[in-house]
């Protein structure tokens, strides 16, 4: 009886394996889509803009960048040098971006928004970070 009784299922049986490989097909496009989004993550962290400090000067003076990326500014003067928030923001002005560097020393600083900065010790090195736009990425 429990023999016929199995015989006479067989489109229980085709369904459930026709799940079975739905299931495994869904999962596979999850963990694709998944993939894809670490990717763009990944690609998103590693934008790192330099600014060689050189010649009592910041090059580049004017830098664009998204929010999020970093800058890091490497000090290849004969000089000391700093970041500071320069005078144009009147909220942050004179808040320290960078420590005092040292020849050879470096600084990474993650961007969240546009800032006007100069040198803490010679106000008269000034640099620009600006905010681009996401479409011109
Ligand atoms: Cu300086």
């Amino acid at each position: 009886m429990n023999f016929i009784r199995l015989n006479h299922n067989p489109s229980a049986l085709s369904r459930g394996i026709t799940f079975i490989l739905y299931f495994a097909f869904l999962s596979t496009s999850l963990a694709a889509t998944r993939v894809q989004n670490s990717a763009l993550q990944v690609k998103q962290k590693t934008v790192i803009h330099q600014v060689n400090i050189v010649g009592f000067k910041f090059v580049p003076e004017r830098l664009e960048v998204a929010v999020g990326d970093r800058v890091t500014w490497t000090n290849n003067d004969i000089a000391p040098h700093s970041v500071i928030i320069s005078q144009s923001n009147t909220a942050k002005k004179g808040k320290e971006i960078t420590p005092r560097l040292e020849p050879k020393q470096s600084f990474s600083f993650q961007v969240t928004d546009g800032i006007n900065y100069q040198c803490g010790i010679h106000p008269s090195m000034q640099g620009k970070i600006i905010i681009q736009s996401v479409d011109k990425r």
